[in-house]
């Protein structure tokens, strides 16, 4: 078990719930069978982060796939104010039962939320949306919470935890998958590889996402062709008309991750 889940297994002891971020562009694979176990009968809500980032009406049907099993699930942009309301409320609404067993004791003290998930979810994004300030450390990588914080958010106690990467992945689609989103240490990655994987999936399931990016026709063209052509959008030319695969692998998977090639989801 990684250092990340045993903290987690800890401190789950002393939270009422939980609220699981994920990266609405990459849902399933988001939701790692590992995690879950530790979570152990608490309430849990679902929070679809990065909204913004894929297409509404092809969200539906995980939305509807999510609550057709009964799970507390919403959408959110976790750098848009928004979302804070509703998901405060979706918060207090799944932990009524716990709310209700406490007055009935005569106990007073704040809900303690454990705000879990993969790196890079958004986390300390939605700790801060709900706190109406920045007390909680974000960054657009995987990593950046490097200790549990808790902080205060009206009758509510939220723990902010490092983002918890698994020990095992449910499959190898699910872990390339977190790698396009930026869940996975980039430092482990080979970005040239990943960026064959992407043109390889844009292809199959978003055919003009490059073209319109880029101005690129991928037709009768293998992934590496593709590739090169990046590239020299990119001005990632070399003398001798090499390309600079590291620089051009890592600015097209950034592209990606900025939303500039398109709302993708990752399913
Ligand atoms: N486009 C978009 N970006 C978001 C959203 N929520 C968070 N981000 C960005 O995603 C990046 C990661 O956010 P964090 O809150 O640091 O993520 P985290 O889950 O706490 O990450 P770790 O602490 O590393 O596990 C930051 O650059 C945020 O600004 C969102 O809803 N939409
Ligand atoms: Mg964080």
């Amino acid at each position: 078990m990684t250092r990340a889940m045993r903290m987690m297994e800890e401190q789950v002891k002393l939270c009422d719930g939980i609220v699981f971020v994920l990266d609405a562009r990459a849902p399933f694979a988001c939701l790692n069978k590992n995690l879950f176990k530790i979570f152990a009968h608490r309430p849990v809500v679902y929070v679809f982060n990065k909204y913004d980032l894929v297409e509404q009406s092809e969200f539906a049907k995980v939305l509807q796939q999510f609550k057709s099993e009964n799970k507390r699930a919403i959408t959110t942009v976790g750098t848009s104010k928004k979302s804070a309301k509703s998901l405060y409320l979706e918060i207090v609404n799944a932990l009524n039962d716990v709310l209700e067993k406490y007055k009935n004791k005569g106990i007073k003290r704040p809900l303690r939320i454990m705000v879990a998930g993969l790196p890079n979810t958004g986390k300390s994004t939605i700790i801060n949306l709900l706190c109406g300030g920045k007390k909680a450390k974000t960054g657009d990588k995987a990593g950046v919470t490097k200790d549990k914080q808790w902080l205060k958010v009206q009758n509510l106690e939220l723990l902010d935890t490092p983002g918890t990467t698994p020990p095992s992945f449910d499959s190898e689609t699910n872990a390339t998958f977190l790698a396009f989103i930026g869940s996975i240490n980039d430092d482990i990655l080979d970005f040239t590889e990943l960026s064959l994987e992407l043109i390889r999936y844009l292809n199959q399931k978003y055919k003009d996402a490059l073209k319109q990016a880029y101005g690129i026709e991928t037709d009768e063209k293998t992934e590496y062709e593709v590739f090169e052509e990046i590239a020299k959008v990119k001005g990632c030319l070399r003398k001798g008309g090499v390309i600079d695969e590291e620089r051009a692998s890592s600015l097209f998977i950034n592209d990606l991750r900025k939303g500039k090639l398109g709302k993708i989801l990752f399913v």
